[in-house]
């Protein structure tokens, strides 16, 4: 008898991705953008990690709740994830908070975000939600999730990783018995309990949730009728479900893709200013913990083709290179020196300058004989001639944002005080 293929579960699924927080511990980088639109790697955003991850898992029906600052996010979706054709059960919709419920309200809380939407979802008929957030850095194959959700008849099914004790304060934190069902959970304890066997770790929620589509839909709507509920999946829907349900962690490391050198499970929140550059000047390094050229698992982004990056030396016939460094396209780089920097698309860097451990935003100018270490430079800033940053923490301090890592962010409207 002829034997059925099985049908992977991915096919039978929507990726419902959160992008509306503001992420507002990455200060000005968020000031005209929500957090998933901010850049990340040289030529992609935060987002397009979320999104690779579902398109490579298998997942064809995608949607994007947006909030806060979307123009840019917004843009950057409808120019690069437009190949989704409905003919082929295919669909990527962008949705914003547009008071589809009642004309007076945004989305208030992440399940909201995704109730309020809950007519075109269904209109869908997907088995199975994998519900998102837009804004972390991790390579995983939502079909192991999926494949686990059914296997142990979850009613949710939560993606887990073990952090460190003391940095567990900003996310859910559980409790798993040998079967890693879900005994106990809480969003965000000040004191967050530690694994039994592991006591300086705990095991927190990265966010995301598999659920089948019609019990998701009956949790939205029992939680919209409750007056006290803030309606988010953290603080109401999992703690709910975790009490009168079924809760499984799935955990990242069984799902998490590795290229051949990648040693182990990537994850970054990448939420405050130190942790963005770190993650960015990481990639210089010779042997990266995060892969982006790994051919298996491709990051897909939006990027304008534009001419090669170019490296010309200066006057003296010294300088005009880069060492250990990401450079994007239609760069020129001439006779200026680059050492573990990251410089994304249009960026100009003149003669004599040097740049150590810069992450450059796209269309950045840097002008002649300026010196930046340890910097972010926001998109299209334009450095003076002769700018030193990285080596009188005070004044750095006084003209830019300087992190506790000694980081220094750099927009325009810093630059024109500066005048
Ligand atoms: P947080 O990350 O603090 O905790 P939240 O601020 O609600 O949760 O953001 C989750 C995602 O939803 C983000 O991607 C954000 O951009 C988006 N989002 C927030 N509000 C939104 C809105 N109104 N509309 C659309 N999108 C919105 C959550 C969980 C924790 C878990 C951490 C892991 O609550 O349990 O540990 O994520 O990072
Ligand atoms: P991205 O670099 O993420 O594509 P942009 O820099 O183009 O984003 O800005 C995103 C949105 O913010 C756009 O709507 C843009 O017009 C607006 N914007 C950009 N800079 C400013 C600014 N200085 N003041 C107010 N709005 C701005």
């Amino acid at each position: 008898m002829e034997q059925k293929r099985p049908q992977p579960l991915a096919r039978d699924a929507m990726a419902y991705v959160l992008a509306g927080g503001r992420g507002s511990r990455l200060a000005e980088l968020t000031d005209v953008r929500a957090k998933p639109a901010v850049y990340f790697g040289g030529k992609t955003r935060i987002i397009d990690f979320a999104l690779s991850n579902a398109l490579n898992s298998g997942i064809r029906r995608i949607g994007v709740a947006t909030q806060y600052k979307a123009h840019s996010l917004i843009r950057h979706l409808q120019r690069g994830w437009n190949f989704f054709r409905p003919e082929r059960n295919e669909s990527f919709d962008i949705l914003p908070a547009s008071q589809r419920v009642s004309e007076t309200q945004w989305y208030e809380g992440t399940a909201d975000a995704v109730f309020q939407n809950a007519d075109i979802i269904e209109d869908y008929g997907v088995e199975y939600m994998v519900i998102l957030a837009g804004d972390h850095i991790y390579k995983m194959d939502y079909e192991l999730m999926l494949r686990q959700h059914v296997d142990q008849g979850a009613d949710v099914t939560i993606g887990c990783l073990e952090v460190p004790r003391m940095e567990a304060t900003g996310f859910g934190v559980m409790h798993v018995d040998e079967k890693d069902r879900v005994i106990a959970f809480v969003e965000k304890p000040a004191d967050p309990p530690g694994i039994p066997d592991k006591p300086d770790f705990a095991l927190a929620s990265m966010g995301i949730y598999v659920f089948r589509t019609a019990f998701l839909m009956d949790q939205l709507r029992r939680d919209a009728e409750l007056k006290d509920s803030s309606r988010d999946f953290g603080k109401d829907i999992i703690p709910y479900i975790v009490k009168n349900g079924k809760a499984v962690a799935h955990r990242f490391a069984t799902s998490c893709v590795r290229s051949s050198f990648e040693r182990e499970a990537y994850w970054r929140d990448v939420g405050t200013v130190d942790a963005y550059w770190e993650a960015n000047i990481d990639l210089t390094d010779i042997t990266p913990e995060l892969d982006i050229y790994d051919r298996d698992w491709p990051i897909w982004t939006y990027a304008e083709i534009k001419p090669p990056a170019k490296f010309v030396h200066d006057e003296e016939g010294r300088r005009g290179s880069a060492i250990s460094s990401l450079v994007a396209g239609d760069c020129i780089i001439s006779g200026a020196a680059l050492r573990r920097s990251l410089i994304f698309t249009g960026a100009r860097v003149n003669s004599f300058s040097s740049l150590d451990e810069a992450v450059v935003l796209p269309n950045c100018h840097v002008g002649r004989n300026a010196q930046l270490s340890r910097v972010v430079i926001d998109r299209g800033v334009k450095i003076p001639e002769g700018l030193v940053v990285g080596e009188d923490p005070k004044l750095d301090a006084k003209r830019f944002r300087r992190t506790e890592k000694g980081v220094c962010l750099i927009t325009q409207k810093m630059i024109d005080r500066l005048e």
